[in-house]
């Protein structure tokens, strides 16, 4: 190793051994090697187009989902640089592809991402494919690369053929090594990821094409509006309160910022926040500046109109927020993500910058369509009065509930441990599961909470209706989090809240009711990983004195190949069930299967539970007709 030459040599071992490193630990680079983990793999090779795109020089990005399980992206910008860098004496391109964050800066100092999340570099993706193919179109040629398990079959790309045009086409095919779970990809996931990075990118023209079965399936976005349009698109099963959607862009010394956002006549608060077009689900600091920013603009020029009194106090963040739907996104030239999940802007700088900003660009808003500010006024108003009395709901709720003396509701069977990172809390659906749950659980552990019949659709209801009804009180009180603005989730009496309901019609809504409640009003439940899905099994079968369980018809589908004669009994509901086979199946934390549920997709979760739970009825029609037997969507 001491020769000038051999020292040449050296440098490619070591880059082999950075990508062995990433093939032996997958999950540190893409967090899991689960669905999440396979479909990170696309967004790494979109996400370099979108940043080549972002810099001015690619104007459409085409995904196709190839009939062999590859993924092909391709698009129209400069082409990723085949000329040789002095520092690794290989192409640009082979270096981008198997060296681990070269992602990051060259040495020219022209290749640079947006970081953050994303950006663990597309040699990640090599790395984790069997096999890789980079076609490259630049200078007048179309040049190749191909790899295997991330080796390059040839040194450097090899000039092919001639090319009019420039830009990159990258293919993949996930190493079934690394993905032993699955290497199918899900089109809706991809769908609406790839609709998302189109709307926070004013004019950029995605397609998405899927070969895999029969006719090829294509959807283009391209939208002209940017983030008004995306503000249309949440809104669209929703009543706008009023015409216009307001608009707001500016550009700082080290930021850029657009926000849109229009109110409607639901209680719920969207409010959608990306930095880098990663979505910040843990919000950070442009979402402080921009609700400190929306709350004093609010409260002036309601004062300003005479519509609160000198008497009156001041509207809250959470009267403001009320039917509120807006989309914020910053740009960052070196954003800082933090938080548990890495989703939560850091920099303090931008704080102020967006506040500052907003502070100017609101009232002008709020001047210009004063009638339609003045009717924004009033329905935050009308929420300040739900909130007073959603107060006294409350009080009533922790008087009643006994919170404050400690007391839990008369239904849960709790669990005889007091640290929560070892406690759960099975909420189950229907009064015959709960008696088998209550006797096959391990009470050290978990906690038993039955809820009888259909919670209310908090979808649908404010608050302070919420609070009266008894199911959920009791889910409340159990929890220990308390909700909305009071929530707390360092005050979580359980890390694992699992909902254990029949897997028939009534039991997905009753799924679903659960989730929107906890959507809604514990979301930090949700974000922090605590919320799960239990999946007791659809099918027993008997296979000479020996039981077997399946868990659904893929299941059953394959179970009958080897046994052709098998006779399955559907379990028609939990109760069905014994506590012995309950315990087996579904509780067991040795044995069981849970699904987290994730927020992966913030806006994808908005419409769900909008569609799902709002008045849109035709659209809940088609929606669960598309995902029947398919509990995925909930997998948001
Ligand atoms: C750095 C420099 C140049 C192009 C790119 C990066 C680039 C990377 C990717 C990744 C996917 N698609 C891409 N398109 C372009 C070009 C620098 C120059 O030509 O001067």
């Amino acid at each position: 190793m001491t020769a000038t030459r051999d020292s040449y040599e050296a440098k490619d071992i070591t880059v082999l051994e950075g990508l062995e490193a990433v093939r032996r630990r997958p999950s540190m680079y893409i967090g899991t090697t689960g669905p999440r983990g396979l479909h990170h793999l696309i967004w790494e090779v979109v996400d370099n187009s979108v940043d080549e795109a972002m810099a001015g020089f690619c104007s459409k990005i085409d995904l196709t989902l190839r009939a062999d399980g590859g993924v092909e992206v391709s698009d129209d910008g400069r082409g990723i640089p085949i000329e040789k860098l002095s520092k690794t004496k290989r192409s640009a391109l082979t270096t981008v592809l198997t060296t681990l964050h070269a992602g990051g800066k060259f040495e020219q100092g022209a290749y640079t991402v947006s970081g953050g999340l994303h950006g663990v570099g597309v040699s990640v993706v090599n790395a984790l494919s069997s096999r890789l193919e980079a076609e490259i179109r630049r200078g007048g040629n179309v040049y190749f690369q191909e790899f295997r398990d991330g080796k390059p079959k040839t040194k450097e790309p090899k000039k092919i053929r001639p090319a009019k045009k420039t830009g990159t086409t990258i293919r993949f095919w996930p190493s079934t090594e690394t993905f032993t779970e699955s290497v199918t990809f899900d089109y809706d996931t991809i769908a609406s990821r790839l609709r998302e990075t189109a709307f926070l990118n004013r004019g950029l023209r995605i397609t998405l094409t899927d070969e895999r079965d029969g006719e090829p399936r294509e959807v283009a976005f391209l939208y002209k509006g940017g983030l008004v349009d995306f503000v249309k698109h949440l809104n669209s099963k929703r009543d706008p309160l009023h015409a216009h959607v307001i608009d707001i862009a500016d550009i700082g010394g080290e930021a850029e910022l657009e926000v849109a956002l229009q109110w409607t006549t639901s209680y719920t608060e969207s409010v959608l926040s990306f930095a880098n077009n990663i979505n910040t689900h843990e919000g950070g600091t442009h979402e402080e500046g921009f609700r400190k920013a929306l709350t004093k603009s609010i409260n002036e020029f309601a004062r300003s109109k005479g519509l609160l009194k000198e008497k009156d106090s001041n509207l809250t963040g959470e009267d403001v927020r009320e039917g509120l739907t807006a989309v914020l996104s910053v740009r960052v030239k070196e954003p800082q993500f933090e938080g548990q999940t890495k989703t939560k802007l850091g920099n303090t700088e931008i704080r102020s910058f967006v506040e500052k900003s907003l502070n100017r660009r609101l009232p002008e808003w709020l001047e210009k369509y004063s009638t339609e500010a003045r009717r924004i006024v009033e329905k935050c108003i009308s929420a300040a009065k739900a909130r007073e009395a959603a107060r006294s709901a409350r009080e009533l709720t922790r008087r009643k509930s006994g919170l404050e003396s400690g007391g839990l509701p008369d239904k849960l069977a709790d669990c005889s441990s007091r640290d929560p990172a070892e406690s759960e809390v099975f909420i189950v659906e229907g009064k015959s599961a709960a008696g088998p749950a209550k006797s096959a659980r391990d009470s050290a552990i978990q906690a038993i909470l039955p809820i009888r019949g259909k919670i209310l659709n908090v979808e649908k209801a404010r608050l302070a209706k919420a609070l009266q009804n008894a199911e959920v009180q009791d889910i409340i009180t159990a929890m220990g989090t308390g909700i909305g603005e009071d929530f707390d989730v360092s005050k979580a009496r359980y890390h694992k809240v699992v909902i254990l309901t029949d897997a028939d019609v009534d039991g997905a809504h009753i799924r679903t009711l659960l989730m929107t409640l906890l959507f809604r009003h514990m979301r930090g439940l949700i974000e922090a990983g605590m919320v799960y899905i239990a999946q007791p099994p659809l099918y027993r079968v008997k296979v000479g004195s020996k039981v077997h369980y399946l868990k659904d018809e893929a299941e059953l589908t394959a179970f009958k190949q080897d046994h052709p004669k098998v006779k399955p009994t559907r379990f028609k509901g939990l109760g069905e069930m014994n506590p012995g086979e309950l315990w087996d199946t579904t509780m067991n934390p040795e044995t069981r299967t849970l699904l987290r549920v994730e927020m992966d997709d913030a806006a994808r979760a908005e419409e769900v539970f909008e569609v799902l739970m709002g008045d849109d009825v035709p659209s809940r029609k088609a929606f669960i007709q598309r995902n029947a037997d398919d509990v995925r969507f909930l997998d948001v």
